[in-house]
């Protein structure tokens, strides 16, 4: 009896929805976009998780086959990366209306992430977690991308951390 009733009520949830597979998400109170990293020349290389875990988002950004050294990495406003320049991605993720970076006094942006600190190997990683971030804002209408650039953010030069051009860019897609 216990399970129709929940079963029912679920019923009634998704049957009020429009996209009854986010609100599916929404009930498994679980959130978990994945994007895949593209050069401007279509390689893949790297990927980066966002997955909503106790009311924050946590971020894993893990890159294979990029030039060694440090590579200023954000999550940009929106989801789009058109090649060769991802300037469709816009700027950084801001819902706060900060400035740019950390050591920035007025910062830093919602969507700015460490450098990625790229070995010999060619592979780098970041797990960062995002604190007050939700996925329903990451996740808006417009969507949001991860960019890696050409050199590395020094976390205080608005609005990008001074870190050159857009070298790779995916677009988050829920799964
Ligand atoms: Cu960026
Ligand atoms: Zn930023």
């Amino acid at each position: 009896m216990r399970g129709f009733a929940i079963a029912a009520m679920g019923a009634l949830v998704l049957a009020g929805c429009t996209t009854p597979e986010k609100n599916a998400r929404y009930m498994a109170g679980h959130f978990k976009a994945q994007a895949d990293l593209l050069t401007a020349d279509g390689t893949l290389v790297g990927t980066g998780v966002a997955e909503e875990v106790d009311g924050d988002i946590r971020v894993i950004v893990d890159v294979k086959g990029i030039s060694k050294g440090l590579h200023g990495t954000h999550i940009h406003a929106v989801g789009k990366c058109e090649a060769p320049d991802f300037a469709s991605a816009a700027g950084h993720w801001n819902p706060t209306a900060h400035q740019h970076g950390k050591e920035n006094p007025a910062g830093p942006h919602m969507g700015d992430l460490p450098n990625l600190n790229v070995g010999e190997d060619g592979r780098g990683q970041i797990t960062l977690t995002l604190k007050g971030a939700t996925f329903a804002g990451l996740m808006d209408e417009d969507g949001a991308a991860l960019v890696v650039h050409a050199g590395p953010d020094d976390y205080k030069t608005d609005p990008a951390g001074n870190s050159g051009g857009r070298i790779a860019c995916g677009v988050f897609k829920a799964m």
